[in-house]
């Protein structure tokens, strides 16, 4: 008799814990929320910590995802069901990680600029961000200038993020950082800016930090400056 494999005969729970982690950046990968809530579960079961499964298996299995959708592996539809099936696993080890006081990798303010209502990418941005561990603040689209500063009084974050779709809208990020050099808060934040319109060189005229092309170097270039930044 031949053997046959059969769907109903794969338990997660047979796998050994580097196997399992294997699999959810598998199934992060392919976009599978239930069996990344499952395997979450399942770690936690063993006696895994919760950042060690935020960091070994979430973190990690996003990590693939961003490098590939950086170099054009990975397209946005797919990119969007894994931030999902990550938010399902992150949903279960939420209220563990507050309770364990575990520090966010840093806190990013995010909103798309006034007169603007684009919002795919940022949300992609956003995902991105959380899935690395970052706190993120989204204050949605159309954001004008005293909305951003409220939001940055309010949460103190680390990075703002501005994002614009229109050539129409981009110039508005430079009001934005002007009001900031005007109030004397321009230097307590790291400046990102991003959205298909724009490029390095207006990045730098507007007086930003740095302008990432996608979410995946969003997330490289947080990751540097705020290392650089604790460093200095
Ligand atoms: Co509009 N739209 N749109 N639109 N729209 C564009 C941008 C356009 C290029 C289409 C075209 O004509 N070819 C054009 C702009 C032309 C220009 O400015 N020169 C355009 C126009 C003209 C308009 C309207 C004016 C149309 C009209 O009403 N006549 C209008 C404007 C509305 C407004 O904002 N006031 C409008 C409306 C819309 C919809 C509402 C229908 C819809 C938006 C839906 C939504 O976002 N919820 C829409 C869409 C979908 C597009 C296109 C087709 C796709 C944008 C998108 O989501 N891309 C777009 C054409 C295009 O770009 N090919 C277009 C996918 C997304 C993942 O990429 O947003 O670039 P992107 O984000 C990337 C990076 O840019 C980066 O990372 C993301 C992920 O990798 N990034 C950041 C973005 N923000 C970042 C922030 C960061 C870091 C990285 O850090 C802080």
């Amino acid at each position: 008799m031949t053997e046959q494999f059969n769907e109903e005969d794969f338990d997660l729970n047979d796998l050994p814990d580097d196997e399992l982690v294997e699999q959810v950046h598998d199934d992060l990968y392919n976009g599978l929320r239930e069996e990344v809530v499952e395997s979450t579960e399942i770690l936690l079961a063993r006696g895994w910590s919760a950042s060690k499964v935020l960091d070994e298996a979430l973190v990690g299995g996003m990590g693939i995802v961003g490098v590939d959708f950086r170099d054009g592996i990975l397209f946005v539809p797919e990119v969007l069901m894994a931030a999902n099936a990550m938010k399902g696993g992150m949903e279960v080890l939420r209220p563990l990680l507050s309770q364990a006081g575990a520090e966010s990798v840093g806190k990013i303010v995010i909103g798309t600029v006034k007169g603007d209502i684009h919002d795919i990418g940022k949300n992609l941005v956003c995902m991105m961000m959380e899935g690395a561990g970052f706190e993120v603040i989204d204050i949605g689209i159309n954001i004008p200038v005293e909305e951003y500063i409220a939001a940055l009084e309010k949460h103190k974050p680390d990075i703002l993020g501005l994002s614009a779709l229109l050539t129409t809208t981009m110039s508005y990020m430079k009001v934005v950082i002007d009001t900031l050099v005007e109030k004397g808060i321009r230097d307590d934040y790291i400046v990102m800016v991003g959205g298909a319109p724009l490029n390095e060189e207006f990045g730098k005229a507007v007086g930003a930090d740095v302008y990432c092309r996608d979410a995946g170097v969003a997330v490289d270039m947080a990751k540097e400056l705020i290392a650089r930044r604790r460093a200095a």
